[in-house]
């Protein structure tokens, strides 16, 4: 049923599913209160002076914008005295952030990019926050947290989500039993259902991929999208829309809804790094939901919540969306491996 409130959502989900223990339903209500707040600065834009760089970077050597610090900061206030957490993880924080000894520790570990597509920020194109749960493991309660015990794979998140600041402000969210969207009404101050299990169209002809990049793509990913390009003349037999938002959310969200492919490969740029997107809080989280819609997520070769996290900020290639379309770049990368190992 559409229109229930998250947290009679929650209450459901714990209820009926057992798939929600209380200190994560805690954790979800938070995080979402937090995105409500974010929502609430990001939609001040000029008039509340929230536009505009730092004058700093991040540990990702990329420019911070006053809403990367202020979503990060409110995210950090919210969570840190609710007692369900070990510690947290931010793109915009080089370190772990374990929760402070004045406050109860929980058995959860967050991590989350606080504003995803923080550069669309001035130009008034939809941002989101990207979230994802993982479990501290056994024992870190009698010891010091460290940024070891989030080297967990994808495949052990407890739940992920992301909250989009568009036209609407949605909360898209999952705890391994299907994806579920929420709107945020502002007059009640509360988020209301929308949509249910979430599964992802098939067959919708759209591909999302920085196209500038084309001359630095690998050999399987220049093939996959030449075949796009090549429309119903070419070997695809059909033609293929094509949309880049530079907000992984809004691409990602439109997947969800409508279908299609998001690419983010590996490219010659800087051929040392595996990708430009970040795993532990942008890839894995993205995959679960997207593997919850039915649809697939791979890092070109290996499926993202099987890559072996060794590093926090670590970074992924990453294929995500309709299964047969990832499942198809898949096999080029295949096909093209075989012919290099052969030659
Ligand atoms: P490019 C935003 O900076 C981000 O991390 C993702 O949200 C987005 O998909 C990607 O980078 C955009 O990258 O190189 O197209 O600007």
């Amino acid at each position: 049923m559409t229109n229930k409130t998250l947290t009679r959502f929650l209450v459901e989900q714990q209820r009926e599913q057992n798939a929600l223990p209380g200190q994560l339903r805690l954790l979800i209500e938070i995080v979402a209160r937090a995105c409500k707040a974010i929502s609430h600065s990001v939609n001040k834009g000029a008039l509340g002076g929230m536009l505009g760089d730092l004058g700093s970077e991040n540990v990702q050597g990329e420019v911070q914008k006053k809403l990367d610090v202020i979503a990060n900061e409110i995210l950090l206030e919210a969570n840190e005295w609710g007692g369900h957490l070990a510690a947290m993880a931010s793109e915009e924080m080089e370190a772990i952030y374990p929760t402070p000894n004045r406050f109860p520790r929980g058995e959860y570990l967050l991590l989350f990019d606080p504003i995803d597509g923080s550069s669309n920020i001035d130009v008034d194109i939809s941002v989101g926050t990207i979230f994802s749960v993982l479990k501290a493991p056994a024992g870190a309660e009698s010891r010091e947290i460290d940024a070891n015990d989030f080297m967990q794979k994808g495949a052990t998140q407890v739940a992920a989500g992301y909250a989009i600041y568009g036209p609407q402000t949605l909360l898209v969210l999952t705890v391994g039993t299907g994806v579920y969207e929420f709107a945020l009404d502002r007059d009640m101050g509360s988020w209301r259902m929308t949509q249910a299990n979430i599964t992802i169209p098939k067959n919708y002809a759209e591909f999302a991929i920085n196209m500038s990049n084309y001359r630095h793509w690998a050999p399987p990913v220049r093939r996959y999208v030449d075949e796009c390009l090549a429309g119903k003349d070419g070997a695809r037999g059909k033609n293929f829309n094509m949309r880049w938002t530079a907000s992984m959310v809004a691409d990602v969200h439109r997947i969800l809804k409508r279908g299609g492919i998001f690419m983010y490969p590996w490219d010659a740029r800087k051929p040392d790094m595996p990708g430009k997107l970040r795993l532990m809080y942008e890839a894995n989280p993205m995959a679960f939901l997207i593997e919850q819609a039915g649809g697939a997520a791979f890092d070109g070769r290996t499926r993202i919540m099987d890559v072996d996290a060794t590093a926090l900020h670590q970074r992924v290639g990453v294929v995500l969306g309709d299964a047969e379309e990832v499942e198809r770049v898949v096999a080029y990368h295949r096909e093209h491996d075989a012919q290099t190992a052969s030659a």
